[in-house]
């Protein structure tokens, strides 16, 4: 039966199992379980047993072809981005391959399979030894994932930005995104507006920082760089034994834009100690240590290139990307759940309050990320 026939008839785990076939997976297929981190892509890491007995995993990902609509010009993204940071890892750093991903070919050569009717999937080498985290415990990992988001843009800083297509345009555009929902909130298609008056004010009165990066960027006061654009702290792979970082992941949105989103990102994702859902926003905050855990392992690997202008906004752009992300998250829910995946109702109203409220706290506490930032990026080593 051809492949796409087994993928509209079968479960999912047979469908996973055919996969290792067309991405000339050697071994006899053992089992699959689906990874529900993200938001956007459906994940599944598969074994498969080799004639020798030993068990190899992979991981299979379909591309969600609703939030990209172009998933070639994705694949022909991360395809050129792998290559580069394989190709410097072995010339520059020569380091071995465990801290890159690999991209297996599929059938006639291409790096991904096209399925008719059930999409684009690729095939990802899965980093053994490796974890994950929603949230930072410690302020080792917060160090250790800035240090690997910031080599990751010291690794890109040489490539060609017409190789790299805008995969999702004006993907950190804070004002389209301030607008989008304030145009949204006004149909109000499914009547839940009312259950979210408080947080539209909230962002209201907002307004005025949602184009401060983005003039910066125009008049060119800071450079456009190709960044990852989705820097959580789920997507740096850290070592079960050391927590050292190993890899970064989820390249599909690498495209040029600013340090300031990555850095912004990360204070996000790695300052809160509860996560992104969480329905007690008693336990949304930011922490001060970890934004200086993040503060310096971001420093160790952009101070060479940095420019003073990035550095002065790299606090503001913790609170910028928490309120886009916070607009995005309310977006989605008054039109009623189509771009991110939910798991209970109201979940992307819950995920919206706990980055209002985190936005909250970095208003209280900027000056002391300011007086961070600068301390660190003072230093003369
Ligand atoms: C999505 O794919 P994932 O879960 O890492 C989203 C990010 C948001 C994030 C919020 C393509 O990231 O932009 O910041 O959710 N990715 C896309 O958690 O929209
Ligand atoms: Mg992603």
């Amino acid at each position: 039966m051809p492949l796409s026939n087994v993928f509209q008839t079968s479960c999912i785990q047979e469908q996973v199992s055919m996969l290792g076939d067309a991405f000339a997976i050697a071994g006899e297929f053992v089992e699959c379980d689906t990874i529900n981190s993200g938001h956007i892509n459906t994940t599944f890491c598969a074994s498969y047993r080799r004639d020798d007995g030993q068990i190899d995993r992979y991981i299979f990902q379909r591309v969600n072809d609703a939030v990209f609509p172009c998933p070639r010009d994705v694949m022909h993204n991360v395809e050129k981005v792998c290559n580069h940071i394989q190709w410097k890892m072995l010339r520059v750093l020569k380091s071995p391959f465990r801290q890159t991903l690999t991209l297996y070919a599929a059938k006639g050569g291409r790096k991904y399979l096209e399925l008719q009717g059930s999409g684009f999937w690729r095939c990802y080498n899965f980093l053994e030894n490796t974890y994950t985290c929603d949230v930072a415990e410690t302020p080792r990992q917060a160090f250790q994932a800035a240090q690997a988001f910031g080599a990751f843009q010291q690794l890109l800083c040489d490539m060609n930005p017409a190789d790299i297509h805008e995969t999702i345009p004006n993907f950190h555009h804070t004002r389209r995104r301030y607008d989008r929902l304030m145009a949204v909130a006004l149909t109000d298609k499914h009547n839940r507006l009312k259950n979210c008056q408080e947080e539209l004010d909230f962002i209201r009165q907002r307004e005025h920082y949602v184009d401060t990066v983005l003039n910066l960027l125009a008049k060119s006061i800071i450079p456009t760089r190709i960044v990852h654009n989705d820097t959580k702290i789920n997507n740096v792979m850290l070592d079960k034994d050391t927590d050292q970082a190993v890899c970064v992941i989820d390249l599909d949105t690498v495209m040029p834009g600013t340090l300031l989103y990555d850095f912004g990102d990360m204070v996000r994702t790695m300052t809160s100690p509860a996560e992104e859902d969480d329905e007690d926003l008693s336990k949304t905050y930011m922490r001060l240590p970890m934004f200086e855990a993040v503060t310096r392992g971001f420093y160790d690997s952009v101070k060479d290139f940095i420019t003073p202008t990035e550095i002065e906004y790299l606090s503001f752009s913790g609170l910028l990307i928490t309120l886009e992300t916070g607009i995005r998250f309310l977006t989605d829910y008054l039109e009623g759940d189509v771009y991110f995946k939910t798991h209970r109702p109201e979940h992307n109203l819950h995920r919206a309050r706990t980055q209002l409220k985190l936005v909250a706290s970095m208003e209280e506490q900027m000056q002391q990320m300011q007086e961070c930032v600068e301390k660190t990026f003072a230093q003369k080593d």
